[in-house]
Formats: structure tokens, C-alpha cells, sequence
């Protein structure tokens, strides 16, 4: 075996199939890697235990991958039964249309590979910790299952219709940076957010950054950084509204309207908007 086969090969697609699925190969993680693992779960597990939306913790309880590298079959079978989902492994990133294909059809792509020892706390790509801890939890929840096969379906005409931009950032401000309110408290469950740190403790407990109403038009006409902590978040009142506030609006004309605007910067107050106390609720 190669060196670099220890946190199980790093971008290789050469190997990938033309959906860009590849095998997990889970036989070829380090003792190291799995050790790499269980230190990020102890850390975030304990993190979302305080701080992540119910359906998180419960999902990610379910799914018992506390110990190494889960492998993604024995995840199939919980998801498979829970949500119809299943797990398929990517070498990293792929094109947005094979992305799209695979969650219209209940797959959810996670990357095969664990990031390293000095890139722990931070990554700019997902790795097999982002997407398995990160997403895989919240695919157990009924919404969110649906909300992500409707996301997937929605991408081609937003390809079509030079619209791509917007409805990702449907995606970015739920699923990856989503908050919820649950019991009046402000909870994480989005997979940028649980897979972080600091973001965690910052989304939730900063009395500076912005946090507004979920409202998926002014969601899709806001700017989104990469690669630093979120400037605004988008708080649900429940994941139910990822779908009741998604289904009944025609995007069409609302690509049309917007698409060809500058986005709203992150981090501002609209006119008329109320922003949201670090309870959720409303400021006087
Ligand atoms: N590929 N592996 C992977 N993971 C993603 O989150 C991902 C992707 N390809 C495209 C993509 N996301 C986004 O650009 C789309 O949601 C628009
Ligand atoms: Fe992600």
C-alpha cells in the first residue's frame, strides 16, 4: 500500500465511474485515520449534544460511528429502511449536474477520503467527516430527505436557466448553514456548522452576526462566503418549513426576476426586516 492510501485516496478520480462513484474501500483507512476520526467525533458529538437540533443528535446516534470510519453499507441499511436514502462514495467534489442526478434519486455522495492531521479544525472541500457526520444525521429526518431529493430535481432547469447561483444558495443556507428553533432556543443543523468547531459555538452563542426569519427568496438573492464563518444565518422555526416554504413557490419566475441582479451582501438588515434575539426571537 501507498502513503497515500492511509486516509483513503485523496481526489483520485481516475478510478471513478462515469456518475463519479467510486468504492469506499474501506479496508484501506489507517489504524491512524480511524484514531483521526474518533478524536473529530468525540469533539463535535459532544459539541451537537449541546448545541445541534434534536433530529441531529438523535440521527447521528442512530447511525453509531462513534468508534472509526463508519462504512457506508451498514449506514444504507439504517437509511435504506429510515428514508429510502443511500450513500454512495465520491473521490471529492463533482460536477454539479452528477451531484444534482444523484440526490433527484436519493443518493447522497460522500467523499471517500479523511482529511489530515494539520487540516483538522478547517477545510475548504468536503472530506468523508463533513459529509458523513455532517449530512448523513439529518438524511434520517423525513424533511430533510425530501427537501434534498426536491433540491436535486430543481437543478436542471436552474442549470437551463442561468439560475445555478440562486438555487444553491437555498442549499448553503439550510443544509449546509441552516439554523433552527427548537423549544425557544436557537439550534445548528446544517453540515457546514455541525462539522466545525467554531462555527458551532459562533452560529449559536455571538450576539453580533445576523440571524433572520427563513425566507427562501431573500435566501436566493443573498451573497455566501467559503471560506470564513458565516456573516448571516437563516433560522427555521421548523425543518417541516424546508418543505411547506419550498414546494409553492414557482422558481421560474423568480429566477427570471433576480438572476441577473447583483446579490444582497451577506450580513445585512433589510429595510422593514427584523433581525432575530440569540433566542430566535424577534428584537423589540
Ligand atoms: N460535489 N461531492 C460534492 N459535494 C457537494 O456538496 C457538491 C458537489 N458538487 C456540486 C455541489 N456540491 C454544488 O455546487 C451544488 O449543490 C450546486
Ligand atoms: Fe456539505
Amino acid at each position: 500500500m501507498t502513503k497515500t492510501s492511509t486516509s483513503g485516496l485523496r481526489g483520485e478520480y481516475g478510478s471513478a465511474a462515469e456518475d463519479f462513484t467510486v468504492s469506499q474501500d474501506w479496508g484501506r483507512y489507517s489504524p491512524e485515520a480511524h484514531e483521526r476520526w474518533r478524536r473529530l467525533y468525540a469533539a463535535q458529538g459532544g459539541l451537537a449534544r449541546r448545541y445541534a437540533a434534536s433530529q441531529f443528535v438523535e440521527g447521528l446516534e442512530r447511525l453509531d460511528c462513534a468508534e472509526g470510519i463508519p462504512r457506508f453499507e451498514d449506514a444504507n441499511r439504517v437509511l435504506g429502511a429510515e428514508t429510502g436514502w443511500s450513500l454512495v462514495a465520491v473521490p471529492g467534489f463533482i460536477p454539479d449536474a452528477v451531484f444534482f442526478d444523484h440526490l433527484a434519486h436519493r443518493r447522497f455522495p460522500v467523499t471517500r477520503w479523511l482529511r489530515e492531521e494539520h487540516e483538522l479544525d478547517y477545510l475548504v472541500e468536503p472530506d468523508v467527516f463533513h459529509d458523513f457526520f455532517g449530512h448523513v444525521p439529518m438524511l434520517l429526518n423525513p424533511s430533510v430527505a425530501h427537501f434534498l431529493e426536491l433540491y436535486g430535481k430543481a437543478g436542471e432547469r436552474a442549470m437551463q436557466m442561468g439560475a445555478l447561483d440562486m438555487l444553491a444558495r437555498i442549499y448553503w443556507y439550510t443544509v449546509e448553514f441552516g439554523l433552527v428553533r427548537e423549544d425557544g432556543a436557537l439550534k445548528v443543523f446544517g453540515a457546514g456548522i455541525v462539522s466545525s468547531a467554531g462555527e458551532t459555538v459562533y452560529a449559536i452563542e455571538d450576539s453580533n452576526v445576523l440571524r433572520v426569519p427563513f425566507d427562501p427568496i431573500r435566501i436566493m438573492r443573498t451573497a455566501y462566503s467559503i471560506d470564513s464563518f458565516q456573516q448571516n444565518y437563516f433560522v427555521l422555526e421548523s425543518l417541516d418549513q424546508l418543505i411547506d416554504g419550498l414546494v409553492q413557490l414557482d422558481f421560474g419566475p423568480l429566477y427570471e426576476r433576480w438572476r441577473d441582479e447583483a446579490p444582497l451582501p451577506a450580513g445585512q438588515l433589510l429595510p422593514g426586516e427584523q433581525a432575530l434575539d440569540l433566542s430566535g426571537e424577534r428584537r423589540s
